[in-house]
This record gives C-alpha cells, sequence and structure tokens, in this order.
C-alpha cells in the first residue's frame, strides 16, 4: 500500500487536496479528501471518488489515425512517430499555404494544471496559431466587475465560515462548490444566515433561510430593489461612500426609479421578500456577497454581476463578493504560455461563436486538447458540420474517447492528472500544492507537453520548449507565494499565493466607481441596466449536477440523465403528464426528452442538466445560439428561448 498527494485539477471551485491510496500492484483503491487542508476539509465529491474508475475506463490508449468518414470512431491504430509525422506535416502543409491565422488551437479548463493547460501553449503562441477568447464560463463577469472594482477578485473562501450572513446569488453552490458549501454551513451552525437568489429552487435554495425567485434574467432589478430598501433604511454607510467610493449620487437616482411596484414587476419578486433580504444585508455583518457563474451566463448576464457586486459597497464592505479570485495573484501565467513568443498579435476567436467560423469555412488546421468542444459549445449543428469539412484536419489530445474524437483525423492519448507531476492555481481559494504523479500512464498515453516538443522539433524550433518546465513554473511563481519559496512548494509543502489587498481597487478613480467611467469610455452605459426580458417562450435554464464536471464521468454514472423539469400549470396547459416524452425545440434544433413535473421551476421556466444528450441523439447546445453578451463577449447558456410539446411517437 502507497499513499499519493494529489490536487484534483477540475474545472470547479474548490480544487480539492486529495489523497489517494494504490495497491501493491500500483493500482489506485481508494481516495480520501486531505483532513488538513483548509477547503478540502477531509472530504471528496463524487467527482473525486469517480476518478478511481475513470481513470481505467474508456481510455484512449494508443494514438489513431482516420480511416472512416466523420462523424464516426472507424481509426486505424498507430505508431505514436507516425501520428505525430503526420500531425506535422500537415501542420507545415496550412502553415506554408494558409499561415498562421489558419491554424487554430482549441482548449479549455478540462485540467487546469498549468503544465497541463498554459505551458504546451508555448508551441502554438511560437508559430503565430490563432487562439480563442475563453468566452466560454467566466470572462463576462470578470469585464463586469472591473467596470466598477478595477479587477474582479474578491472574499476568500476561509472567511466564509466567520459571515453573518451569506447570499449565493445564481449559485447553486451546494452542487458546484461542495466544499465553499460545507464553509457556509459552519456559519449557519454558528447562527448565521444563508439567503439564496435563484431562478428555480436549486438544491442551495432549498437549504437556505431565505430563497427569494427572481424570473431569469431580472437581477438587476432585484439588485436595485435590494439598494432602495438598504438606501431608504438608512443602511446606506455614508462614510464609506465619501472615501472609498464615485458617483454614488447617480447611481441613488437611478435606484430610486426603481418603486416596489416597479421592482415587483419585473422580477416577479413579491416586495416583502425583497425587505425581508433587505432587511438581513442591513443588519448582518460581515456578510458575502457570492455571485456565481450561472446567472451571468445569459444575455445581459454582465450587468447583472454589476448590479449585484455593488449592494455590498454600500454596506461598506470592501469587496464583499466572491465571483472568481484568479485575477487576485500575482503569478505570470503569460510567461508560461508564451504569449511573446511570435512577437506579433496573433488572431483571437470568439469561443462562444467558433460553430459560426468554423462551419463558414474558416481554419484549415484545428489542435483541441483538454475540451470536448463537440458538446460544449453552443450551436453544436453549426460546429459539429463545421468539423467535418473536408478542408479542414482535426486532431485531438484527450484522455478518453469523447464525441469530438468523432470528428478528429488524429486522435493522439493524454496522461490523466493521476498520471503526471503539475500545479494547479485554484480560483477561489489560494491555497497551492504540488500534485504528484500517483499512477504510470496508462497504454501509450502521454503528456501535453512531450507532444507540442515533439512537433517542436519536427517544424524545426525545438528552441523555444527548450526550458525546463519546472524552471518556467518557477519564474511564474516569482515572488508569489507569502509564506514560502517555490524550492518549498517543489518538496511538497503547501503554500499561501499572495493576494491583491481587498481595500484596492484599479479603476481611473482609484475607487470602487458606482459611476463606472471605464463603461462610459468604453461607449457602454455607466450604471448597471435592466433590460427587457423576451416574453411568449419558456427559458431553458441548464445547469450543473452534483456527479459530473461537464462531459467528464458518464464513464462511472452513466449518461448525463436527459429530463426536464417542468411547472405543474404548464404541463396542464400543454397535457403534459409527468413522465411524458416531450420535444424542447427552437429555430436552431430539437432534443427530445422526458418531463418532470416539479415545483422547482415556476410557471415559464424549464430547467434541465446542463450539457446532456437528449433521446433524439441531439445535445442540448443545439438549442443555444452562438450569441454573444455586449460586455466581455460571454454565452447565454441561461437565456436559451425553446418551445415544448408533447412527443407524438
Ligand atoms: N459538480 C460540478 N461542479 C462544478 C462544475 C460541474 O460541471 N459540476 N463546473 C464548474 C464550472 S466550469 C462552473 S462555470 C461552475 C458553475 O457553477 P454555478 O455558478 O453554481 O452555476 P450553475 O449551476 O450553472 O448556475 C447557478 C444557478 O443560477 C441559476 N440561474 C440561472 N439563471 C439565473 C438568473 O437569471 N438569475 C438568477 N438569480 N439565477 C439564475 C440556476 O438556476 C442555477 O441554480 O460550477 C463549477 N463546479
Ligand atoms: N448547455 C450548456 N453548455 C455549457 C455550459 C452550460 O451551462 N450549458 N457551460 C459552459 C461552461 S461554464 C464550461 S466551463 C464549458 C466546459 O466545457 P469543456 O471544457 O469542453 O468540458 P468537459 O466536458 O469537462 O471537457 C474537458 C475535456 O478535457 C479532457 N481532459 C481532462 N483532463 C485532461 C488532461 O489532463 N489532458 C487532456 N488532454 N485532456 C483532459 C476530458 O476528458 C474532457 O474530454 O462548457 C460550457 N458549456
Ligand atoms: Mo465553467
Amino acid at each position: 500500500m502507497r499513499e499519493v498527494e494529489v490536487v484534483c485539477p477540475r474545472d470547479c471551485y474548490d480544487t480539492c487536496s486529495l489523497i489517494f491510496t494504490l495497491d501493491d500492484s500500483g493500482k489506485l483503491k481508494n481516495v480520501r479528501g486531505d483532513s488538513q487542508h483548509p477547503i478540502t476539509q477531509g472530504f471528496t465529491c463524487p467527482r473525486g471518488v469517480g476518478d478511481l474508475k475513470r481513470v481505467y475506463e474508456n481510455r484512449i490508449l494508443y494514438p489513431y489515425v482516420r480511416i472512416g468518414p466523420k462523424p464516426g470512431r472507424n481509426f486505424k491504430r498507430v505508431e505514436w512517430k507516425n501520428a505525430l509525422d503526420l500531425v506535422a506535416e500537415k501542420l507545415k502543409h496550412v502553415l506554408n499555404n494558409y499561415g498562421p491565422e489558419a491554424v487554430l488551437h482549441l482548449e479549455y479548463a478540462g485540467n487546469m494544471g498549468l503544465l497541463t493547460w498554459y505551458f504546451p501553449q508555448r508551441f502554438w503562441n511560437a508559430i503565430g496559431a490563432s487562439k480563442t477568447d475563453y468566452s466560454i464560463c467566466s470572462k463576462s463577469g470578470h469585464e463586469a466587475l472591473s467596470l466598477h472594482y478595477g479587477s474582479s477578485y474578491g472574499i476568500q473562501p476561509e472567511k466564509l465560515s466567520e459571515m453573518k450572513l451569506i447570499v449565493y446569488w445564481g449559485f447553486n453552490a451546494v452542487v458546484s462548490a461542495p466544499h465553499l458549501w460545507a464553509l457556509s454551513v459552519k456559519a449557519k451552525k454558528r447562527g448565521g444566515r444563508i439567503a439564496v437568489v435563484d431562478s428555480r429552487r436549486s438544491e442551495t435554495a432549498r437549504r437556505a433561510n431565505i430563497w427569494l425567485c427572481p424570473k431569469p434574467g431580472s437581477d438587476v432589478a432585484l439588485a436595485f430593489g435590494i439598494a432602495r430598501y438598504l438606501i431608504e433604511h438608512g443602511y446606506v454607510d455614508q462614510d464609506f461612500i465619501k472615501e472609498w467610493t464615485y458617483g454614488y449620487e447617480e447611481y441613488r437616482r437611478k435606484v430610486l426609479e426603481w418603486t416596489p411596484e416597479r421592482v415587483e414587476k419585473v422580477t416577479g419578486v413579491s416586495w416583502s421578500e425583497v425587505e425581508e433580504l433587505g432587511d438581513v444585508y442591513g443588519r448582518l455583518k460581515p456578510s458575502a456577497t457570492m455571485m456565481g457563474f450561472g446567472f451571468q451566463k445569459s444575455v445581459y448576464g454582465a450587468e447583472s454581476v454589476r448590479a449585484v457586486s455593488l449592494i455590498p459597497a454600500l454596506l461598506g464592505l470592501h469587496r464583499g463578493f466572491y465571483y472568481s479570485n484568479s485575477k487576485g495573484y500575482m503569478v505570470d501565467i503569460s510567461y508560461l504560455t508564451g504569449e511573446e513568443l511570435y512577437g506579433k498579435k496573433v488572431r483571437i476567436v470568439s469561443q462562444v461563436a467558433l460553430a459560426e467560423y468554423l462551419e463558414q469555412g474558416e481554419f484549415k488546421f484545428v489542435y483541441i486538447y483538454n475540451m470536448n468542444p463537440a458538446v460544449t459549445l453552443p450551436d453544436q449543428k453549426a460546429l459539429r458540420k463545421g468539423l467535418s469539412r473536408r478542408d479542414v484536419f482535426v486532431v485531438v489530445h484527450d484522455t478518453h474517447w469523447i464525441e469530438t474524437t468523432d470528428y478528429a483525423d488524429v486522435v493522439l492519448p493524454a496522461a490523466t492528472y493521476l498520471e503526471k507531476k503539475d500545479i494547479v492555481i485554484p480560483y477561489s481559494h489560494r491555497y497551492v500544492k504540488i500534485s504528484k504523479k500517483a499512477i504510470e500512464p496508462l497504454g501509450e498515453s502521454k503528456s501535453e507537453i512531450w507532444v507540442v516538443k515533439e512537433l517542436a522539433s519536427r517544424l524545426g524550433i525545438d528552441g523555444i520548449l527548450i526550458e525546463d518546465p519546472w524552471k518556467a513554473l518557477e519564474k511564474a511563481f516569482k515572488d508569489s507565494f507569502e509564506d514560502g519559496s517555490f524550492g518549498d512548494l517543489a518538496n511538497g509543502k503547501m503554500l499561501k499565493l499572495k493576494y491583491k489587498p481587498l481595500n484596492c481597487y484599479q479603476t481611473f478613480t482609484g475607487k470602487i466607481e458606482f459611476y463606472s467611467l471605464k463603461a462610459e469610455k468604453l461607449g457602454l452605459n455607466p450604471l448597471p441596466e435592466q433590460h427587457p426580458l423576451p416574453e411568449n417562450a419558456f427559458i431553458l435554464l441548464n445547469s450543473s449536477i452534483f456527479k459530473y464536471t461537464h462531459t467528464q464521468f458518464r464513464e462511472v454514472y452513466g449518461p448525463i440523465p436527459p429530463f426536464v423539469l417542468i411547472n405543474l400549470c404548464d404541463a396542464e396547459r400543454l397535457g403534459v403528464k409527468n413522465g411524458d416524452k416531450v420535444v424542447v425545440y427552437n429555430e436552431q434544433g430539437e432534443v427530445l426528452l422526458e418531463a418532470r413535473i416539479s415545483e422547482d421551476v415556476p410557471r415559464g421556466v424549464l430547467w434541465s442538466p446542463r450539457q446532456l444528450e437528449g433521446l433524439n441523439g441531439e445535445t442540448q447546445n443545439v438549442l443555444v445560439p452562438p450569441v454573444r453578451q455586449k460586455i466581455g463577449g460571454g454565452a447565454v447558456f441561461n437565456s436559451t428561448l425553446v418551445n415544448i410539446r408533447k412527443f407524438d411517437a
């Protein structure tokens, strides 16, 4: 028996420290959460446990080259050398004939390890390949916060247990951040209150003291309602407003335009509920306003984040919110990715609208790793059509067989996080530890760095990848730690990242700008704005469920369940009974699902697990348009307008 300390690198708020046990034959046997880790607190979620099995299931073990049509899995196994020769040859051909802009590398946070996600990008940056803008998840919210606060970092999660009030706003922490939720439960046990603002009764809403259910996309109006209550009841910290903020008067005037009646009408929340939340906000300090990525992924999601983030400023709290803390550290990520290597700016395209580019014939060579775009990106019909084009060469380097491999010309086997050493920077807390290699890579799977080094040498540009990755990490982490050196980290010590001060604002005025001068300069509305809500259609909300990280873990827990929640009134009107098959559709496509009648969704709102595949084989994302938010260009998954009808077999 042997124990190995590993860090979970999944795209998740919690970034857990895990201890895996191996049997004498070197096979993974058990896993537990590190009890010494202040956030992991000794427990794992179903995904941590699921890795014991997922590592051995459905793996890509060898390199393959396509011999059948796309989409499909008709591949021939080849030697690594042959696969790499072919990839390099195609790459050279495209570079010579179409230039580097015709090459696209497409990746996201399947594994957030710095040596998996970032360092390998040096190769693509060196040749000047096009890249995507990472707009699929949280970008619009970051941009929104930058307008009023300069940067988006906020409260450290370890402070949660000390809070008197925690408000989860569009954030289903019970599912999406179980360890942050556990800290909130500690606060609750000490007498703290938990409030939830969510457009459906989420798992988190069920466990809260207070739940407000605004119509999807009406959060600006609700935040203004709360602000009105705080202003009218003398809860605004006037000294703080004078010393630390800019543009309060303009903001106040706008807020007061939102009468209780108007707030009720737009949000569907009664004024007495607004008062209930306003009252705890006013009385209970300190409080934490936890803004999820979820409610930000809608047409005007950035506006919602702007409006909600300003509530704590009224109460005199320095950055009294949490959204994502990735901008609060001093680690030099662009050094790792080699941003400067090409010498010129490379082309950056929208991830959200990538389907359009591909369908219209852009790019001749696409290299995909750490992402499953053939399920997770919007406008799937166009995306899949684009990846099937005969004039585009697609390479996929993944750990597992996924939908995207069905569109690959070459499939390369990747080592999982348990099969390589790495470092992960969390986006909520700031505890960093080395993730050790637990097992040998299965089959012929290889790390991302190994692959790009091989490609670089075939292109005759090995020089750029000559720096030892661990030396590069040491440079990137220069002066980044509060309580130790990179050497300590390399020796297995857990270190704390230095963190920018909460009372520091990188705005034009150096203060919290209620009235954003940056927005004004950019031609955006300087104050948050409630836009009109759509009518005459259902809104399909879709969010993560406990056992899966996006499309991962289906090997362990089976398919993402293809059902849709519908309110009883809506179901009766449509003649839909519990368990009926229904078609959820719009002009983009149709997905066949099982209807479940539920009080957890209000009228006009549907809810499904996200990234599911319908009973007709269509992915949910056929329904999602490639629409970009005005601020930050983010995705709009939670503004998906659909209709629903009973399925006639
Ligand atoms: N188990 C698990 N955890 C994960 C992930 C995973 O796949 N699985 N993924 C990680 C990643 S990448 C992300 S982005 C995060 C997402 O984590 P969260 O931010 O928690 O995101 P969601 O669950 O998508 O949405 C949160 C809630 O917002 C609500 N909501 C939607 N629209 C609105 C609205 O307009 N107003 C209001 N007030 N509420 C609204 C939804 O009903 C939902 O309950 O989770 C991370 N954690
Ligand atoms: N309908 C709908 N769609 C959504 C969303 C939504 O709310 N609704 N949310 C969006 C959001 S917030 C996000 S973050 C995206 C996530 O979208 P993706 O990043 O595409 O999500 P995953 O399915 O986790 O895909 C990650 C892939 O990385 C692979 N992988 C894991 N570890 C490694 C490794 O070490 N090396 C390599 N090479 N590969 C590895 C996994 O096997 C998996 O295939 O989805 C977006 N799509
Ligand atoms: Mo995400």
